[in-house]
């Protein structure tokens, strides 16, 4: 095993907080704090991090804290080589789901050193219907925070609330920067913002809308969630035994949209690209590595694989990847060369095989309703229009069905916002599939009302979704899957 160490070389105390974050998980802690550690090594300046878990992980908090903020992320390039990056760019954090912390973290939002908010609170945090983007104003955490505007439950809540601080003290609005995997999301976060806004004072969502900035941006790395396992091979490889180590892939990207006019740290030094519109970075992304990995998470564990690297060791599975990224999804990226398109698909099958990741399909398969549209749905779309169908996707749509309604039946959680709904609908009694895939195509917040007619495409999914329920080789289906894909060339 080669170990590389990398000390942190900043000096926390020579640098004050100029971005608070919302979202303290391990995404965070390997990919922006890592991102401004190296720009602080740099550059150094005021752009410590000030990061706030809302609801859940106090105990992390905690640990942080009794670590001083410092931390290792331990980067795994494969089994014999791996990175261990000491950060310390995080120099407090917050458990907002405590009200005297909630009022600290709402301080350090309002303070004329903060010029920058960022978020990871994945899709569901931004409480937005996921197929139209529209603020769910009914969802109970929204109706509490336009009821309750100085003690917000929500990300959307605390910036609202921190911003209307702003206005009414004179300080100039701060740069909203979500980093989570959802298309445009900048614009999304901003609709989000706004929405809750409106709903709370008019003429504070005209001042947000005129004075806040929201950059897109696109984020990579895989870093999963750690089990006690996962602990324990750490500690065996590298003898670190701290718990809040971070675990990831050596692979890393920050796509950035240049609009901070509230300033922003030299970012690029440590390697983030800077543009004028990550559209098609965003899209290539989302599409290609997202919609991989939740076609592995549902079909991956339908086949009996529990993680990313142990399916990819299934040919048959690496060949329906590459017929995905490569024969459908491809064609839909016209922004791109068909070269960079090969090469990012195997970059991609590469960075799957890293078998010490541990990268559990089960995580991935969290929140289905939320990531579906825009990994698959909005492809499938486009393919439908052009060329009548997609056989990978359509595959993937029946075998999440397939797994919700097996997971219905055994009452077992599928940890989505929408496992009420999704439930009911494959529980429902119908007279054949056709029915049961038309009822759950009807279901707008995740899928486009262009599916709900397709009466092609809706045979289509229900044939597949019988099979599966027929216990028909998976394996086989994924290769015939392929075999349509070349056909419809
Ligand atoms: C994954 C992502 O859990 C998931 O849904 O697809 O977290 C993925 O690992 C990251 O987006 C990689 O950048």
């Amino acid at each position: 095993m080669e170990i590389q160490q990398i000390p942190s070389v900043i000096n926390p105390d020579q640098h004050q907080v100029g971005l608070v974050h919302i979202g303290l998980g391990a995404f965070h802690r390997g990919h922006q704090a890592m991102y401004l550690e190296k720009t602080l090594a740099q550059h150094g300046g005021d752009w410590m991090i000030a990061s706030a878990n809302i609801r859940s992980n106090y105990q992390l908090v905690e640990q942080l804290e009794v670590a001083n903020y410092c931390y290792p992320v331990v980067e795994y390039t494969d089994s014999q080589h791996l990175v261990v990056r000491e950060i310390k760019a995080i120099k407090h954090a917050f458990f907002a789901g405590n009200q005297a912390e909630r009022q600290q973290l709402l301080a350090q939002m309002s303070a004329a050193s903060t010029k920058i908010v960022t978020l990871t609170v994945t899709e569901k945090g931004y409480y937005l219907s996921p197929s139209s983007g529209d603020l769910l104003l009914d969802n109970p955490a929204i109706v509490h925070d336009i009821e309750h505007p100085d003690a917000p439950k929500t990300a959307l809540g605390l910036i609202v609330n921190a911003l209307k601080q702003r206005h009414s003290q004179g300080i100039p609005a701060f740069t909203v920067l979500s980093c989570d995997n959802m298309p445009h999301n900048g614009i999304r976060t901003k609709n989000a913002v706004l929405g809750l806004a409106r709903a709370q004072d008019a003429s504070l969502a005209a001042w947000i809308e005129a004075q806040v900035a929201f950059p897109s941006s696109m984020v990579d790395r895989i870093v999963p969630a750690l089990s006690a396992e996962d602990l324990r091979k750490i500690e065996a490889d590298t003898g670190i035994t701290t718990p809040t180590v971070v675990k990831c892939e050596a692979f890393c990207q920050w796509v950035v949209e240049e609009n901070f006019p509230t300033g922003r740290p030299q970012w690029e030094s440590a390697g983030v690209q800077m543009v004028d519109d990550v559209s098609t970075y965003e899209t290539m992304k989302l599409r290609m590595l997202n919609g991989s990995h939740s076609l592995l998470a549902y079909l991956g564990q339908l086949a009996g694989y529990q993680n990313v690297a142990q399916a990819m060791k299934s040919s048959d599975i690496r060949k329906f990847l590459e017929h995905y990224m490569q024969q459908e999804i491809a064609p839909t990226l016209t922004a791109c060369t068909a070269e960079e398109l090969l090469t990012y698909s195997q970059q991609l099958l590469t960075r799957f095989e890293n078998d010490s990741l541990q990268h559990q399909l089960s995580q991935i398969a969290m929140d289905g309703s939320q990531k579906l549209p825009q990994r698959w749905l909005t492809g499938l779309e486009e393919q439908l229009n052009k060329q009548g169908s997609s056989a990978a996707i359509e595959l993937g749509v029946a075998g999440w069905l397939f797994y919700i309604q097996q997971a219905a039946q055994q009452k077992i959680s599928i940890n989505d916002p929408l496992e009420a709904e999704l439930f009911a609908l494959v529980l429902a009694q119908y007279s054949n599939s056709f029915e049961l895939i038309s009822a759950c195509l009807s279901q707008q917040e995740v899928f486009p009302s262009s599916m709900t007619t397709n009466r092609a495409l809706i045979t289509r999914l229900a044939a597949l979704f019988d099979a599966l329920q027929a216990k028909e080789d998976l394996l086989g289906m994924m290769r015939n899957a392929c075999k349509s894909a070349h056909n419809n060339h």
